[in-house]
């Protein structure tokens, strides 16, 4: 197994019960998310040593949330606890014609407004096999942007690889005017392994991929991404095609450096229950096959089944056994169409 250092933001999720509007009723659930603490949770279930870096509000909330990675297996000696307010999210989930409603209310979050040097890397990724980072914590302001950059620079010095999931999310750039093509660039050019699509390659590489297939889209990402990433090796990413709110198909593709191309055939996804962390599962489960050494087809398969497995349990983590997304796998339990 592997020693996999997570750093971002750790959100607690209020939403609407059932497929309910937020406050129809004048109740939410709670639960615990955040995009990279998603990916440690499922590292962990995998058998992975995962540490979480991150900064909590110095409160009851802020010790619920450290307590609840504990509970599912994450060291948070890392996670510092500072005077000041945790990060939420509302979430309304889609039902019929009504798409998902995502609310964030986490500006000024103890998260975002710790320095950039409020960090000690060294000493947080001694001893580390991987850090995992997403495009979410730069886009909550520069603090935290300088705070990633640091932490893969650190990083790549100490020999560690580096993990990052492009997750852009444009609300969070807008609010505070942030050069996302420029951060994000300098970001990837860190990493090992990027999950993205060509979409966020148009975002940072400012690419015109072609109207094609989509498999030829993510082909010539990739390309560009190689071409522009000295240290990247893997990029993967799941093709998505929506049937309704409560189904959609799900591919996925790993490209390596030499241009090879593994694919995972698409999965029917559905009923959904919950697709939030969706991606996040999708990332933990191909960072296990590279972990692992498997072969990328091996790899990018048990990505889609772990990806796929999240719609199916409710809240942000993923509970999956590396067992239950092997059981995915070869049950054949969606139906498979190319
Ligand atoms: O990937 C899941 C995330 O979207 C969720 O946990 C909330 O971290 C979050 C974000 O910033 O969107």
């Amino acid at each position: 197994s592997a020693r996999v250092v997570c750093f971002g933001e750790l959100l607690l999720r209020l939403s609407a019960p059932g497929r309910e509007k937020l406050l129809q009723r004048p109740q939410l659930e709670v639960c615990v998310g955040g995009a990279e603490a998603n990916v440690g949770v499922s590292l962990a279930r995998f058998g992975h040593h995962v540490a979480m870096v991150s900064t909590v509000a110095d409160n009851a909330l802020g010790e619920a949330v450290a307590g609840e990675l504990r509970r599912h297996g994450l060291d948070t000696a890392g996670v510092r606890k500072v005077p000041g307010r945790m990060g939420l999210y509302f979430l309304a989930p889609g039902a019929a014609q009504r798409p998902a409603e995502v609310l964030y209310d986490r500006a000024g979050s103890a998260f975002a407004l710790a320095a950039a040097d409020a960090y000690d890397w060294p000493g947080l990724l001694a001893g580390a096999d991987w850090l995992h980072l997403s495009g979410v914590t730069p886009a909550l302001g520069a603090n935290t942007a300088a705070a990633a950059l640091a932490a893969a620079r650190a990083a790549r010095a100490a020999g560690v690889k580096v993990s990052f999931d492009g997750n852009f999310r444009p609300s969070l750039w807008q609010a505070w005017n942030g050069d996302a093509p420029t951060i994000l660039r300098g970001l990837m050019g860190q990493a090992d392994v990027l999950f993205a699509d060509h979409r966020d390659m148009g975002v940072v590489l400012g690419g015109q991929y072609p109207q094609a297939e989509a498999l030829e889209r993510v082909r010539a990402a990739a390309a560009d991404a190689f071409a522009a990433f000295p240290h990247l090796r893997w990029m993967a990413c799941t093709l998505r095609t929506p049937r309704n709110v409560d189904h959609h198909a799900l591919a996925g593709v790993l490209v390596g450096r030499d241009g090879a191309v593994a694919l995972a055939p698409a999965l029917e996804v559905g009923p959904i229950v919950d697709r939030i962390g969706g991606g996040d599962a999708f990332a933990a489960g191909v960072l296990h096959g590279l972990i692992r050494g498997w072969a990328p087809e091996r790899t990018i398969r048990f990505g889609l089944a772990a990806g796929c497995l999240k719609h199916a349990i409710p809240g942000d983590f993923s509970l999956a056994s590396e067992a239950e997304v092997e059981a995915l796998m070869g049950e054949g339990r969606f139906d498979v169409k190319r």
